[in-house]
């Protein structure tokens, strides 16, 4: 239905949203009991025990078998170090002094990916071992699940161009798919190849893997106690951390009363706050994780503004009020905008006050620019929603890669993660990096696939599926494979960011990488974020709630 005027009326949308499932109280009464003393002391003394470990293996499988699993059961981040110099060491002698003597698939897929996930380029042709002489992989390798499992998901490192790394994944697919046909499902390694299948490694949230990983590593025969010791007493802990930022954010929310008085918006806090753990989990980001929560939310409740309630005029008026940066206008806007506008303004002042308080850099315009652009995009869409216009797919992305909002959360992200002098802060809002752009790119596709059926329902523009639809004349099912086919090739351009770019901070890289893959986690199985009571709420309760 379009916001009509029928006899001095204004007739708006609705999107139906539910109210939220996390009520106040619940998220205000979550504590844990993984705090302080006993757990540090045993924390610590368990992370001795594994540096002893990492530094005793001498064989280079037995190195990359153990960070593999430190990364799966997500605690690299305590060895860094470790980790980085063990890695450094193997890749001169593999493959600058050319030392190699392992030639097993396995072996050298878990070799490759370990290295591209931490910057070292290792040609493609390292897997031309394993094809014949007419480039078809080598018969054997039907029978070598595991190496056809770890060949899978070393393939989804790829750059463009890379077509060995193309057919690897495509054969290793296949093959796969007709292995979990048949295996038993309750195996360790027929579960490993299931959940690959369903979405790689490469495109994983990182704490739900975690989560995964840590249950199906203990029913592994020659699992390391240790670590699995360690990974479930880590979880909890950094449950717990986040726990605190969840109610620290919840109050926040409560107090702006947008979730109470805005009945036509999504009321989502926790599921907000959910994004920002999928973002960066690490418990020393706790601040950018409670910024990034007030960032999404605004971002959520403005949106609906502008796709569900909004009249183009009113429209007009609040982009305007955006982009001059100017409580002067408030007095244009009705109530409801008002709320709106005068929280997310305090909100933005307020991170810019920490910032400058805390970095003494003045953030203030690289802010407003990235929400001017944003609400800018917006209203494009406001416009071609009214106007019944459908774009071309290139058309419609020039716009909607900045509409899905990440560039704003990306930017607000860098300056609390990146602490930039003032002239680096400048250049980097010359313009968006492409990395951002990349990231943007994937969520909005993600999102579109996820949310664009309920959207036209409820009147809404072409998504991306449906400009591409409406261009190359194709079903729905065929433009769906083809949005497919370009996330896929946009994390291509994301393998390549870190071979090209060391400049960028690798904390920033990841946060923008982490985004992409939280939107594929999101909308998995559908639109994740506005209807939270289905996996998103199974989602919030084994990462936020229940301890392992
Ligand atoms: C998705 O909703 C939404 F609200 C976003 C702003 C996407 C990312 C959100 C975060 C990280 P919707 P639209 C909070 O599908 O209108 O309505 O751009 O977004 O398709
Ligand atoms: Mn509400
Ligand atoms: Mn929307
Ligand atoms: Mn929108
Ligand atoms: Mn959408």
């Amino acid at each position: 239905m379009v916001a009509t005027e029928a006899a001095g009326q204004i007739v708006r949308r609705s999107a139906n949203y539910q109210t939220s499932i996390w009520e106040y109280d619940f998220v205000q009464s979550l504590t844990s009991k993984y705090k302080g003393e006993p757990y540090t002391a045993r924390s610590e003394k368990l992370k001795a025990n594994i540096r002893m470990m990492l530094a005793n293996a001498s064989k280079p499988l037995d190195q990359l078998e153990l960070i593999d699993a430190l990364q799966r059961l997500g605690l690299s981040y305590h060895f860094v170090d470790e980790i980085k110099s063990t890695l450094k060491s193997l890749f001169y002698k593999n493959h600058i002094e050319n030392t190699k003597t392992v030639h097993d698939l396995y072996a050298t897929a878990l070799e490759f990916r370990l290295l591209r996930q931490h910057g070292y380029k290792v040609p493609q042709e390292v897997f031309n071992h394993f094809k014949d002489e007419q480039g078809n992989f080598r018969a054997w390798i039907h029978d070598d699940l595991k190496g056809m499992l770890f060949l899978y998901e070393a393939s989804y490192f790829l750059v463009e161009g890379e077509s060995i790394l193309e057919d690897a994944r495509d054969f290793t697919t296949k093959n796969l798919e007709k292995y979990v046909k048949k295996c038993n499902p309750s195996e360790y390694l027929s579960k490993m190849v299931s959940h690959a299948l369903e979405l790689p490694l490469a495109w994983r949230m990182l704490r739900l893997e975690s989560n995964w990983f840590i249950n199906v590593y203990e029913t592994k025969t020659d699992m390391e106690p240790v670590l699995l010791e360690l990974a479930k007493l880590d979880f909890n802990m950094v449950q717990a951390i986040h726990q605190e930022d969840l109610k620290h954010s919840s109050r926040w929310w409560k107090r702006t009363g947008l979730g109470e008085k805005l009945d036509f918006a999504r009321d989502r806090l926790v599921e907000n706050f959910l994004w920002t753990v999928g973002v960066i989990f690490e418990p020393q980001f706790g601040n950018c994780r409670r910024m990034l929560t007030k960032v999404n939310s605004l971002i959520t409740t403005i949106d609906d503004v502008y796709d569900v309630y909004g009249t183009l005029d009113e429209l007009e008026l609040f982009t305007d009020a955006v982009v001059r940066w100017d409580l002067n206008f408030m007095d244009r806007l009705l109530d409801y905008m008002k709320l709106c506008f005068l929280a997310f303004y305090n909100s933005v002042n307020e991170m810019t006050y920490d910032i400058l308080k805390y970095q003494g850099v003045d953030i203030l315009p690289y802010l407003k620019k990235a929400w001017a652009d944003l609400c800018k995009s917006y209203l494009l869409e406001a416009k071609w929603y009214f106007s019944g216009y459908t774009p071309t797919l290139q058309e419609y992305m020039d716009n909607a890669w900045i509409s899905i909002a990440a560039p704003v959360i990306l930017v607000h992200a860098y300056f609390y993660v990146s602490n930039p002098t003032t002239e680096e802060a400048s250049q980097f809002m010359e313009e968006y990096l492409d990395i951002i752009r990349w990231s943007s790119m994937i969520l909005r596709l993600a999102d579109d696939l996820g949310t664009s059926t309920d959207e036209l329902k409820r009147g809404d523009i072409s998504k991306s599926i449906q400009c591409y639809m409406h261009e190359a004349e194709v079903s729905e099912e065929k433009a769906r494979e083809h949005i497919k086919s370009l996330i896929g090739n946009t994390w291509k351009k994301i393998n390549d960011y870190q071979f090209v770019n060391p400049r960028i901070s690798q904390t920033f890289i990841g946060i923008a990488m982490n985004l992409a893959r939280m939107a594929q986690c999101m909308y998995q199985y559908g639109d994740g974020h506005g209807v939270g009571h289905l996996e998103t709420k199974d989602r919030v309760k084994s990462l936020l709630i229940k301890p392992l």
